[in-house]
């Protein structure tokens, strides 16, 4: 007989209260209904005005048909499968796998103790770590400690890790940029901080960061009595793909020296640069250059096999660096990555790969750098396309995407929109993606699940469809633009 229980142990009101309250709009409720969408049109082909559905909701390019890079999952595949490395299978092996891939993979086993399938050091394995600094070494021009380094499953968890350590109490604010992207405030409301918002200032070219502007938002929360400890900066942005100046950054360190904040920089798209003005400097080497004055400057930065040319985001791979870091305070961090055990050493390889790439020169070189250049200059292509396509919508402003992977137009939506909205119990951009996605199957995410300044609408879109269908997709869109502006004007 099977006991009938009425009252559930797991019900919503009885669970932790900041789990409930987390959103997360990347993974919202668009991205459910494009699943739906997805399930109805394997079950009932024909049955919406649609074949496919496009996931421009996420920065997941091999989802959108990117293709690997060659020697990163040969070398992944021989640490997986070790047995192609015995001598009797020499043959086989030599006719698949370039003589560098073999090498790499056997200085990887050997450095995991034999298998990708054994637990390793929380840190992460000591010699990827160390190839990590090397590479941070190269980058910057400035010494990095492999001690310093944490290897993570993706940048997100080491953003959690971090945020949950310095989130000492309630009332801990963490600056963070508006529009942003949700992992920074999903994860303040998970630890049970505040948000402390400091807005980018949008004009048809970008999505500038003032000084002025961080000033006026840590003002504000201390004058509300909110202890702000941290400031987040996402450079390049997302949603917003701007790249900071190094002058600016300069500011930023300035100012986070001068209020006693930890700097969190996120710098993920680091690779994503499209413009030879706007080059990419890390906030560990501007901080480097500005001499033992900002010495005492706390910095935390985040690194990722997600994005720039890998896009091995399924693989989970990333890793932060710590500056200026007490070591009472790594040991901390240390403690609580020992509670997960270790990141997926899968991931690390990706990693590995990722800071360790094949040198010109190395028998993988030629095809390594044929496949990075041509990922690099299509998204390059694609951006200023798709930009241009969003721009010649009306009511549309579309900033170029200068970084990253992603544009975040602003739209002015007619006022019969906004009341259908509100009607609905819906945000207006909600509504415009919602409806775009029922008609053309593209999923977007709205800008209301980045925050934005009250009172603006927006949407993002990932510039990752494949460049063969970047036109039909375009037409798409622009279709139903039309009819929903037509729609609602009436
Ligand atoms: N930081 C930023 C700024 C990101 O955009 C992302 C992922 C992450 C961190 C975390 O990525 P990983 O954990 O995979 O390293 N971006 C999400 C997005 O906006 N679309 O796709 C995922």
């Amino acid at each position: 007989m099977t006991i009938q229980r009425t009252d559930k142990v797991l019900q919503v009101s009885k669970l932790n209260p900041n789990v409930v309250n987390v959103e997360y709009a990347v993974r919202g409720e668009l991205a459910i209904r494009a699943e739906q969408l997805k399930e109805q049109l394997a079950s009932t082909p024909g049955s919406l005005p649609f074949k496919t559905i496009t996931n421009c909701n996420i920065g997941n390019p091999q989802q959108l048909e990117q293709k690997p890079i060659t020697f990163f999952r040969q070398v992944a595949s021989l640490v997986d499968y070790p047995d192609l490395l015995k001598p009797e299978n020499a043959q086989i092996t030599s006719q698949l796998f370039k003589p560098d891939a073999v090498d790499r993979a056997r200085t990887l086993l050997a450095a995991m103790g034999g298998s990708s399938g054994a637990y390793s050091h929380s840190k992460g394995i000591p010699l990827i770590r160390k190839h990590v600094a090397d590479f941070i070494e190269e980058r910057d021009g400035y010494p990095a400690n492999p001690e310093h380094i944490f290897l993570t499953a993706g940048a997100s968890p080491g953003v959690q890790l971090v945020l949950q350590t310095l989130i000492q109490n309630s009332n801990v604010g963490i600056m963070i940029p508006i529009p942003q992207y949700p992992l920074y405030t999903a994860s303040i409301a998970l630890f049970n901080g505040k948000a402390v918002p400091y807005y980018l200032d949008e004009s048809a070219e970008t999505f500038g960061l003032d000084i002025v502007e961080l000033k006026r938002s840590i003002q504000e929360a201390r004058n509300s009595g909110v202890d702000v400890r941290a400031l987040c900066v996402i450079n390049p942005g997302n949603p917003t793909g701007q790249v900071l100046t190094e002058e600016s950054m300069k500011d930023i360190i300035r100012f986070c020296h001068e209020e006693k904040l930890v700097l969190l920089a996120d710098e993920v798209y680091q690779t994503n640069i499209y413009l030879s003005t706007l080059p990419f400097h890390s906030f560990k080497k501007v901080l480097k250059s500005l001499g033992p004055a900002y010495e005492g400057l706390e910095l935390i930065s985040f690194n990722s096999v997600s994005k720039g040319m890998v896009g091995e985001c399924g693989r989970r791979g990333g890793y932060f660096e710590c500056t200026g870091v007490s070591d009472d305070i790594i040991d901390m961090f240390y403690k609580v990555a020992s509670v997960s055990l270790c990141p997926p050493v899968q991931g690390q390889v990706m990693v590995d790969l990722t800071v360790r790439p094949p040198k010109k020169g190395d028998p993988s070189y030629p095809e390594y750098r044929a496949e990075i250049d041509a990922i690099y200059e299509s998204l390059k292509r694609r951006a200023t396309k798709l930009a241009a396509a969003f721009n010649s919508l009306e009511g549309v402003i579309c900033p170029p995407a200068q970084g990253a992977m992603y544009l975040f137009p602003r739209i002015v939506l007619p006022q019969g929109a906004i009341d259908a909205a509100q009607k609905a119990g819906k945000q207006p951009d909600a509504l415009y993606c919602m409806e775009m996605l029922n008609a053309t199957g593209v999923c977007m995410v709205p800008g209301s699940g980045f925050c934005q300044r009250e009172g603006t609408w927006h949407f993002r879109s990932t510039f990752l469809p494949p460049e063969n269908q970047l036109d039909s997709f375009i037409d798409s869109v622009a279709h139903f633009h039309n009819s929903f502006v037509k729609k609602y004007s009436n």
